[in-house]
């Protein structure tokens, strides 16, 4: 029994942890109505299966707290932090009681910017207990992005870290909040708040629970962001119960346990090292999580070793990186049992050398924040681990391979993957257009990976149908960067496809037809106009080509895949 109780007796509760009349009456639209859900016949088959165990991320924490309150949960090793499971458990309820005297109310969302610190957790888990809903942003997102989140989702809250990486999150929340009407809040987590409150100062002083139901295991836990292909990030609304099973199923897999130690190098807001296992599998199974301040090996090898960090996530540049130093690295790395690799094709050659080098066992994971993981299995032959991408989590994840007319291809052969199951969305949160096109009529989402199905039901990732490009993991839909630079006044027209590149596996190209008559714009100074839009510095092209004209397909389309061609002949250049 997990779901959230208040305390018996009302009077133990401070004042200021109730939802107090402080709370402006405006409407709180309900998430539920926004978000497409499972129907009752899939929900019902994945209870009875016992996918769905009627878990909630509140009463996970309380359970773990009760059963090894000292046990540490969460290292901070860049404030020299560590938090047992026991003061986590205390911290999220006495800011989930300081939150809802603030008047955050259950359903209402809250934007979390923070970079890998130890408040990450107090504030999500604060979140869940009143059943708030967190929407992962990440460092790297700007104004743009995040007035948009804000704007979209109608977040009553934003957190940030006062600085991070050398830039200054407050001035970013003084530009959304004036932009954004229903920002009530902005709270800091760490260093000098400046205008707005200390986030240690809206946790209620004195241990406190919040006076709220608490959630339900089918209700909405968060919003997470997707890759995306179009103009503006869509969001992924995630249950409770199908977010635990992912995480239960995936500590499984990968072997996570509470002797456990999950070194958190990739942004902790992403899908990946937030579940796969991650943080959350980490806390799940009451093992610790040790936070990276930066992804680089200078920093994650002396933590490694202090730590005896057991598993860890990256993408395929940074496995690259800590391949290669690890030949030469001083720290001992032998605690390392698994590191799993995903979130950009792994070459074969760069997967073989991961064993040899770091000593320890590779697993391929090929995920996507709409749900469908796939792992290599720790038992699976190296060759299938070098190979291919994986296999899903759950029997109860259906794979096609399609072809363009939705019709299922012959096994083996190289097609569109569709999934739909236990924790893969049903649609994307208030985005009805969307979602006719991103999902079949029954249910099944259209991933825009092109896969190919061994005979063992490994899924091999052979390229992308998408119109995205994946810079080392990171995400760029090419609509929202062209739609940046068709501002500038003297572009005409503008096309960002992806070129490849040994380190990043793609990078981006801008190709961009200039206004007759205008004064042209040196190729560095449309990099900087994008820049200046507010943008993550990931988006910003890494090329800007001027040309003429652009390809066309037979009927007249532009063709992305002869500039995509154009491009793979003429890297190098900036
Ligand atoms: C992960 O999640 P997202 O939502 O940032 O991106 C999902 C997309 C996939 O549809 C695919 O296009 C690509 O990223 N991708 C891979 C891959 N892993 C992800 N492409 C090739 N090989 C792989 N191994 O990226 C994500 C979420 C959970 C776990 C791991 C990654």
């Amino acid at each position: 029994m997990t779901t959230e109780k208040p305390l018996p007796d009302p009077a133990d509760t401070p004042p200021h942890a109730t939802a107090a009349a402080a709370r402006p009456r405006g409407t709180v639209t309900d998430p539920a109505a926004l978000a497409p859900t499972w129907p009752e016949e899939f929900a019902e088959r994945y209870r009875a299966a016992g996918w769905w165990r009627g878990e909630t991320f509140g009463g996970m924490l309380r359970e773990r707290a009760a059963a090894h309150p000292d046990r540490v949960a969460v290292v901070d090793p860049a404030t020299d932090r560590r938090w047992t499971y026991g003061e986590l458990d205390a911290r999220a309820d006495r800011l989930a009681a300081g939150m809802l005297a603030r008047g955050i109310a259950p359903g209402e969302r809250v934007v979390v910017q923070l970079p890998n610190i130890a408040e990450f957790f107090e504030v999500v888990f604060a979140l869940f207990r009143i059943g708030a809903l967190p929407v992962f942003a990440l460092p790297a997102h700007r104004e743009t992005e995040i007035a948009y989140f804000c704007r979209f989702t109608e977040a009553a809250a934003y957190v940030v870290a006062a600085e991070h990486g050398g830039y200054d999150y407050r001035a970013l929340a003084a530009h959304v909040r004036a932009e954004v009407p229903t920002l009530r809040h902005v709270w800091v987590a760490q260093g000098d708040p400046g205008e707005f409150e200390a986030l240690a100062d809206v946790a209620a002083p004195a241990p406190a629970r919040p006076d709220v139901p608490g959630p339900a295991p089918h209700d909405l836990a968060f919003l997470q962001l997707s890759g995306g292909s179009t103009g503006v990030p869509k969001l992924i609304p995630r249950t409770h119960d199908d977010y635990l099973y992912s995480l239960r199923g995936s500590n499984e897999i990968c072997g996570v346990d509470e002797h456990s130690v999950y070194l958190c190098v990739l942004p902790a807001a992403h899908n990946f090292p937030l579940s796969s296992p991650g943080t959350l599998g980490a806390l799940y199974a009451g093992a610790r999580v040790v936070l990276c301040p930066q992804p680089g090996p200078d920093t994650a090898f002396p933590l490694i070793e202090r730590e005896g960090v057991t598993l860890t996530g990256l993408v395929p540049p940074l496995a690259l990186l800590w391949t290669r130093a690890a030949e030469t690295t001083s720290h001992d790395l032998g605690s390392l049992d698994v590191l799993l690799v995903g979130g950009a094709k792994f070459s074969e050659e760069a997967a073989r050398r991961v064993r040899p080098a770091l000593g320890c066992a590779l697993q391929q994971v090929f995920g996507m924040a709409e749900g469908l993981v796939n792992y290599t299995r720790l038992d699976d032959p190296e060759e299938t681990v070098v190979t291919t991408q994986g296999r899903p989590i759950s029997p109860d994840d259906e794979i096609r391979v399609v072809d363009d007319a939705d019709d299922d291809l012959p096994p083996g052969a190289t097609g569109h993957l569709l999934t739909r199951g236990p924790y893969t969305i049903r649609g994307y949160w208030n985005a009805p257009e969307h979602n006719a096109r991103s999902f079949t009529a029954d249910g099944f989402y259209r991933t825009g990976d092109i896969v190919r199905l061994t005979d063992t039901g490994h899924l091999v990732v052979e390229g992308r149908a998408k119109d995205q490009i994946n810079r080392g993991g990171e995400k760029i839909a090419a609509e929202e960067v062209e739609n940046h630079l068709l501002a500038h006044s003297a572009v005409h027209d503008a096309n960002v496809v992806g070129e490849p590149d040994p380190y990043l596996g793609e990078r981006t190209c801008a190709y961009v037809i200039l206004r007759p008559g205008a004064e042209p714009p040196t190729a560095l100074a449309v990099k900087r106009f994008v820049r200046a839009r507010g943008l993550a510095a990931y988006k910003v092209p890494d090329r800007v080509e001027f040309v003429d004209a652009f390809p066309h397909t037979g009927v007249g389309k532009i063709s992305k895949k002869d500039l995509r061609a154009a491009a793979a002949q003429r890297p190098g250049t900036p």
